[in-house]
């Protein structure tokens, strides 16, 4: 028997780039997803090189037949998938609600949602097939909670937060985990997407603070994937320790 499948969708930076890092480390074989082929088979290319065996599957997880073919196309042996990271998402804009850009409600919703929907309905039924598997849904502390400008991406986090308990109990029969995690702030790509490219505004969410770094949530995924069978981690709020919610921080001079 080989090693466990992870199947990491949205691996090409940030949270998704180290959960493949991490769990390579820890004897993992690998598929790993995102949309930006360059960097995709770069990530692929740095992971061979270290002994690791991974596959790189270039889709966008808003397509609902682009997720399928790519999910059938897996030759069989990678078809054994251990554990999916429903990983890839995204928030867009900081607008009130009434002066929102509806092209960002909807790539925050077809991404978030409906994105890591047909990504479960594909994998999900592999699992089930192979008698047992475990999902992590990446949400967030806006999916607890909402903020001035939040609105769609805490709404679009909040159906994440619903899938996970969702899933757990039409799953429970089948042997799948599911785990929930709901980050605060984490020093990604997150903030320069969300504010489309503004390097300073982006800057600014973490000015005087430390945030957490994607190797931080990584180690708790590692955590929670390597508890016993009969042990199951449902839903994990991890915050930098400098703030108590999304509205409370602690932010020192700089
Ligand atoms: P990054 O921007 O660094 O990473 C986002 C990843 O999602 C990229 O690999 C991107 O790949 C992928 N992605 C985005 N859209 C698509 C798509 N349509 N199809 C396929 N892949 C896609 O941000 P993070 O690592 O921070 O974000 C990861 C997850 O963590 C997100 O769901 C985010 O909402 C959540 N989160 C982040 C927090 C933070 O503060 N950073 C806090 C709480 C939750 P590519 O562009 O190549 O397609
Ligand atoms: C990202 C964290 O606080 O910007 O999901 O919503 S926050």
């Amino acid at each position: 028997m080989g090693n466990k499948i992870a199947f990491i969708t949205g691996a090409t930076s940030g949270i998704g780039e180290a959960t493949a890092e991490i769990l390579a480390g820890a004897g993992f074989d690998l598929i790993i997803t995102g949309r930006r082929a360059e960097r995709l088979y770069a990530i692929e290319e740095r992971l061979r090189e270290q002994g690791v065996k991974v596959l790189a599957l270039c889709f966008d997880v808003r397509d609902p037949a682009e997720t399928r073919r790519a999910v059938e196309a897996l030759p069989a042996a990678w078809k054994n998938i251990a554990v999916l990271v429903n990983n890839a998402g995204l928030a867009v804009g900081t607008r009130p609600l009434q002066e929102g850009v509806i092209d960002d409600w909807e790539r925050m919703i077809d991404t978030n949602i409906k994105g890591l929907l047909y990504v479960t309905r594909e994998i999900a039924p592999l699992m089930i097939e192979n008698g047992g598997g475990h999902i992590f849904n990446i949400a967030s502390i806006a999916g607890k909670e909402v903020y001035p400008g939040g609105n769609v991406y805490c709404a679009t986090k909040h159906a994440v937060d619903a899938l996970s308990r969702g899933m757990r109990v039409d799953m429970v029969k089948q042997g799948i985990k599911v785990t929930n995690i709901a980050p605060g702030m984490v020093e990604t790509e997150f903030s320069i997407v969300r504010y489309k490219g503004d390097e300073q505004a982006a800057a600014d969410v973490y000015a005087g603070l430390r945030p957490l770094d994607a190797r931080d949530i990584a180690e708790v995924i590692l955590f929670a994937v390597t508890r016993p069978a009969h042990v199951c981690l449902n839903d994990i709020v991890i915050m930098p320790t400098a703030q108590a919610s999304t509205r409370d921080v602690r932010r020192d001079p700089v």
